[in-house]
């Protein structure tokens, strides 16, 4: 189906006229070039430009109307905000997408072209990153008033290049040569001290008081991105510092010739900022990852309260105008500081600074897994921040000697249990206690995430106060992951349920009674068959592999972790090449495995599984045996730009990880609005998706979370696997051959070893029956086109509960509790 222009779905701010004398204009006046002259980078810039005259604008005005009416808002703080591109989405957002595309094609320009201009801010890892994108940008659409916090890395997630097969880590410089959408604020400078030592003072009432004597300054210069509502008159603020030596360097040491020592403290300050850790649920106990930590918070609250004292003399009404959500433990440091600040500096009592504190934070649970829970040794944090430890120290006897004293009375092994500080050789802060004794709400990320929150990670805490326990289940923003992607399914929808969906998803039920209809369905499939073209050819370009768009597209997209069970697809992947090898007639319709992936640099066994999905791809796609029947491929550098082709255009949407594992997901989401057909376990938001899909529209495969405890206390033997069904043993042996790497038999056998002698601890051996069993069922399914239509057109019109607008009125009214600032 030929793409339909896309229809510009709001109100139109510039003509398309104004849109080309606005890009003309900003090519000579902010880029120094003329259209003759100006490369598409230039064009871009201009482009931004250009709708920046309207983003500010409303920058402005939001800013004017907070600050007059002194609202309450939320300051979400997030150590990652994974933006991607700009451009597109602020076009959509301030109804210029139209405008700005036809306004560059009468100068000659492709609107896609010059899109592709824009590096992506990769400032996050995965799903927690990206999420807290996604709510930024539904606050703004939904007027609340929001600050984002963040840090202005100078690399955000690192580029990765496939080279051999094997991960090849590269910087990622997404702002050398400039941001249109940046704004610094060298105004709101900040300093941030760090080390040295504390000093008891008696002043001359005769009151105690602590001194922090710092060993070092840093400053902090805030760089600010506008966050733009859709259809809204708000633009908010994603607040990202960047760490500076406080002198820029020393001019003496200078003068005197010591001109790289001068230089010294300057890059010290400057690592602060350099990178993000490439660590998704799992935390590298570095000073620099504690140092990162504490720099934004000491910023992020350093600017909240110099806002507050605009029109306030005094704290009594600071929670009541301020709410801090600490995304996952990463910001958690934030609480110690304000407490710091309020008892040392602002000279509160105990008590009344500790009352604003628990009135103030909240935090959000991502994740069970225990490694990512985070710790930090008692003696770095006496190192880098020794008040902060005190004022730690001061919360756990208080609530141990009090709380836990009052509910459990005499129970040493109790307050053992329950102490922010784990004994042991190394003495450590458990940051996530130091959360849950703190704030007024601890929330999970989907309904079962929440459940196992209370009864299995915070049992304890959960009996002292049920009260503080919600759940706010995750979404993602339509406007990016369906408006902005796939424009053309977008048209399709604004004709057949009208233009008000990417505000209100639900509208999108009205497309469900079409599900049926032979005409809609033959639509709906011709746009998945246009992406899956589209995406084709990326993959011809990128890897070089020919794939049929005929070909089922079984996706599997997110960093990779054992947990996630990419290991368990390759598995499945190994058995089909096994069973068309046997034979050549094996009933199975054509299908494509599409992986997209990155592993922190330091795991071993992830990279090993990189290498290895990279290394069967090399075989299968160029085996003439199986007549194309299976193809499978590994897209580098997987990240939010590759995202938007690879939602669109997936058929299957694999959701694998072990049951309990997977706090929510956000991939399973955006795959089911795309119209694809979920493959999942009883996991994360899996399990809301098959509630609002239903049964039949969805596969289901795999113990649930009871049945992952029961084995497990069972006592899990995997060789029980190996032994009891001969084509997993089969394809496990296959890894030690040398039939994937020629002349070097082993290479790929670690990921045998991790399964077998080192335990399967996510029972991927465990499921691989009930994989492969369901997956025959889906291809079975998939060869019912009509069927199959039928099932996508449910699941994309049927999950309107997964709009990150509804996770923020959710968050608004169970824990937030904000007021819409500027007028819808
Ligand atoms: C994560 C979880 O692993 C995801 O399941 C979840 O969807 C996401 C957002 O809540 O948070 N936790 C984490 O540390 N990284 C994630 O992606």
């Amino acid at each position: 189906m030929a793409a339909k222009k896309a229809k510009a779905t709001n109100t139109v701010a510039l003509s398309k006229d104004q849109f080309k004398d606005a890009i003309v204009k900003h090519l000579r006046s902010t880029c120094g070039t003329d259209e003759a002259r100006a490369n598409n980078q230039a064009w871009w810039k201009a482009t931004c430009a250009a709708v920046n005259e309207l983003v500010f604008d409303r920058l402005t005005e939001t800013s004017k109307a907070n600050a007059d009416k002194d609202s309450r808002a939320v300051h979400y703080l997030s150590l990652e905000f994974l933006m991607g591109r700009l451009t597109v989405n602020n076009m959509h957002n301030v109804g210029v997408f139209g405008a700005a595309r036809d306004a560059l094609a009468d100068l000659g320009k492709d609107v896609n072209d010059i899109c592709d201009e824009e590096p992506d801010m990769a400032l996050g890892n995965g799903g927690l990153g990206r999420l807290a994108a996604c709510f930024i940008d539904s606050l703004a659409t939904l007027n609340y008033p929001a600050v984002g916090y963040g840090i202005h890395y100078e690399h955000g997630l690192f580029r990765q290049e496939i080279q051999g097969g094997r991960q090849i880590e590269r910087p990622d410089s997404w702002r050398e040569y400039g941001n249109p959408w940046e704004i610094c604020r060298p105004e709101s400078i900040q300093e941030v001290p760090l080390y040295g030592y504390v000093e008891t003072v008696f002043g001359e009432d005769g009151k105690m008081r602590k001194v922090w004597h710092a060993g070092r300054q840093i400053k902090g210069v805030p760089w600010d991105i506008p966050v733009v509502g859709y259809e809204a008159k708000t633009v908010n603020v994603l607040r990202l510092w960047e760490s500076k030596a406080a002198d820029f360097f020393d001019w003496d040491v200078f003068n005197a010739g010591g001109y790289i020592d001068s230089q010294s403290e300057k890059s010290q300050a400057e690592a602060v900022s350099k990178v993000l850790y490439p660590n998704d649920e799992s935390e590298a106990g570095k000073e620099l990852r504690l140092i990162q930590q504490y720099f934004f918070c000491a910023c992020s609250l350093k600017d909240i309260i110099r806002r507050y004292k605009r029109n306030h003399s005094d704290f009594s009404q600071f929670s009541k105008q301020a709410v801090i959500q600490l995304n996952d433990t990463h910001p958690t440091v934030a609480i110690p500081e304000l407490m710091r600040i309020l008892i040392d500096e602002e000279g509160l009592v105990w008590d009344d600074a500790w009352k604003i504190c628990t009135e103030t934070f909240a935090y959000t649970n991502h994740t069970l897994l225990p490694e990512a829970l985070e710790k930090w040794a008692v003696y770095l944090f006496e190192k880098v921040l020794p008040r902060h430890l005190e004022i730690i120290y001061e919360i756990n006897r208080r609530f141990l000697e009090d709380e836990v004293e009052a509910k459990w009375p005499g129970n040493d092994e109790m307050k053992r249990h329950l102490s922010i500080i784990e004994e042991g050789e190394t003495r450590m802060v458990r940051m996530a206690y130091l959360c849950v004794v703190t704030c007024f709400k601890t929330n999970g990320v989907a309904a079962m995430h929440s459940e196992l929150v209370k009864e299995d990670l915070f049992p304890e805490f959960y009996e002292l106060w049920p009260e503080r326990f919600v759940n706010v289940t995750n979404g993602v923003t339509p406007r990016r992951w369906l408006l902005a992607c796939n424009e053309q399914l977008a048209n399709m929808y604004n004709e057949t349920v009208g233009t008000d969906w990417p505000r209100k998803l639900d509208e999108l039920k009205g497309a469900a009674k079409f599900a049926d209809d032979a005409k809609f369905q033959k639509n709906f499939m011709a746009i998945k068959r246009e992406k899956k073209v589209e995406l084709a050819d990326k993959i011809e370009e990128l890897c070089g592999i020919k794939v049929s768009p005929d070909a089922m597209f079984n996706v599997l997209i997110k960093r990779l972790h054992e947990y996630k069970r990419q290991h368990l697809a390759l598995l499945h992947i190994l058995a089909l090449y096994r069973r068309l090898l046997e034979n050549p007639d094996y009933d199975m319709g054509p299908q494509v495995f599409i992986f997209g992936s990155k592993a922190a640099p330091g795991y071993k066994l992830a990279k090993d599984i990189i290498y290895a999905i990279n290394k069967v791809a090399d075989k299968v796609n160029n085996d003439p045996r199986i007549k194309d029947k299976l193809k499978v491929v590994f897209m580098p550098n997987y990240r939010v730009t590759l995202a938007e082709k690879l939602f669109p255009a997936g058929d299957v949407s694999l959701q694998i990880s072990t049951a309990g594992y997977e706090a929510s997901g956000t991939g399973n989401m955006k795959f089911a609005l795309n119209g694809a057909l979920t493959l999942g376990t009883m996991d994360g938001a899996n399990v809301e998706i098959r509630e609002e899909v239903g049964d039949e529209n969805i596969f289901i495969f795999g113990m649930d979370c009871d049945e992952v405890k029961a084995l497990k206390a069972a006592g899990y033997n995997p060789w029980d696997y190996y032994y009891g069904n001969p084509e997993l043993k089969a394809v496990l042996d296959w890894l030690e051959t040398d039939f994937f790497t020629p002349g070097a038999p082993g290479e790929l056998a670690s990921i045998k070893h991790s399964l077998l002698e080192g335990g399967d601890p996510y029972l991927v051996l465990a499921d691989f029956e009930s994989f492969t069993t369901q997956y025959t069922a889906v291809d079975v399914a998939y060869r019912d086109q009509k069927k199959w239509a039928k099932m996508a057109i449910i699941n994309s019109a049927s999950v309107g509960k997964f709009n990150s607008d509804r996770s923020i009125e959710d968050y608004v009214d169970r824990i937030w509790k904000l007021e819409k600032v500027m007028p819808n």
